[in-house]
């Protein structure tokens, strides 16, 4: 192809549109990454899979040169500006599903910490499976996650780390949720791309979260079990 001026992406098959997208994100193209998404959805693609095979495995590659010192952070910065854009799209279809009332939850992602793309992934899909969910936003000290589950009735409670020297604060808000004799009240589910099913064991939470789709699923089993102890 000649350069990115000459390409039009609705004349692209999938896989070079999907490829080109992948290239815009990098490139922080928010409007063109906006027209794919559309493009992608016309031809009848499920919104999961635009946001999986277009945006996620787009934001992956940028993640790999923001660790080897080939992009930087205001890069980055437009690469994720340009993700936003084309999951607001993505964000009522995935909301539409029509799933019944699952359970209400609290998310934000931890105090010194502003990655907030991933938690939003999970905010959207947790609303599309049917659960209400408060979302605290970013750089969140203990007491917002406290004042808020205390504020009204949830069930879950969940976090988001990005950082090595962030995901540790999660164990902070956990041993304060036991100081305070409400462990026991929520199910805490921890996710982000350094944490893992360990870590999580550690720090006491109730489950780590690998991706959005498993958040969801965890989530029903958890509800699940709930249900029938209740109804026990
Ligand atoms: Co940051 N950053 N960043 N960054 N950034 C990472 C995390 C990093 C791994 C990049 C790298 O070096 N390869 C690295 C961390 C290294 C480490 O700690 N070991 C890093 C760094 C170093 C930094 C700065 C320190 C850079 C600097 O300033 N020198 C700085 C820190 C700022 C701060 O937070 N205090 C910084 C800043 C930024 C930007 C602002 C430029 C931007 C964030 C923009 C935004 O979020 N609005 C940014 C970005 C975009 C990234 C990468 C490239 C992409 C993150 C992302 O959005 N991924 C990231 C590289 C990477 O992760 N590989 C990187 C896509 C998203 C869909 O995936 O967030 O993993 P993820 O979420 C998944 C799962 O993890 C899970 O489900 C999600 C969806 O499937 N999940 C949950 C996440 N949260 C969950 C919560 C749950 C359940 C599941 O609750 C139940």
């Amino acid at each position: 192809m000649a350069d990115d001026e000459d390409i039009i992406l609705s004349e692209l098959d999938d896989e070079e549109l999907t490829l080109q997208m992948h290239d815009d994100l990098y490139d922080g193209l928010k409007e063109e990454i906006e027209e794919g998404v559309n493009i992608l959805l016309g031809r009848g693609w499920q919104p999961y899979d635009v946001l999986t095979k277009a945006l996620v495995e787009g934001m992956r590659i940028v993640g790999i040169d923001f660790r080897d010192g080939i992009l930087f952070v205001p890069e980055v910065l437009l690469a994720a500006n340009a993700m936003k854009g084309g999951m607001a799209i993505l964000k009522p279809l995935l909301a539409e599903t029509g799933a019944p009332r699952m359970g209400k939850m609290v998310i934000g992602t931890v105090k010194g910490d502003i990655h907030d793309i991933g938690k939003n992934l999970v905010t959207m899909m947790m609303e599309g499976a049917g659960f209400e969910v408060k979302d605290l936003g970013i750089n969140n000290p203990v007491e917002n996650y406290l004042d808020t589950l205390q504020s009204e009735e949830y069930d879950i409670l969940g976090m988001s780390a990005l950082l090595t020297t962030t995901m540790p604060y999660m164990k902070v808000v956990i041993d304060t949720m036991v100081e305070k004799g409400m462990r026991d009240d929520y199910v805490v589910m921890v996710g982000g791309a350094p944490l893992n099913e360990e870590f999580a064991r550690a720090i006491g939470a109730d489950a780590y979260c690998r991706d959005a789709a498993v958040a969801v699923e965890t989530a029903k089993s958890f509800m699940a079990k709930k249900h029938n102890r209740l109804t026990a």
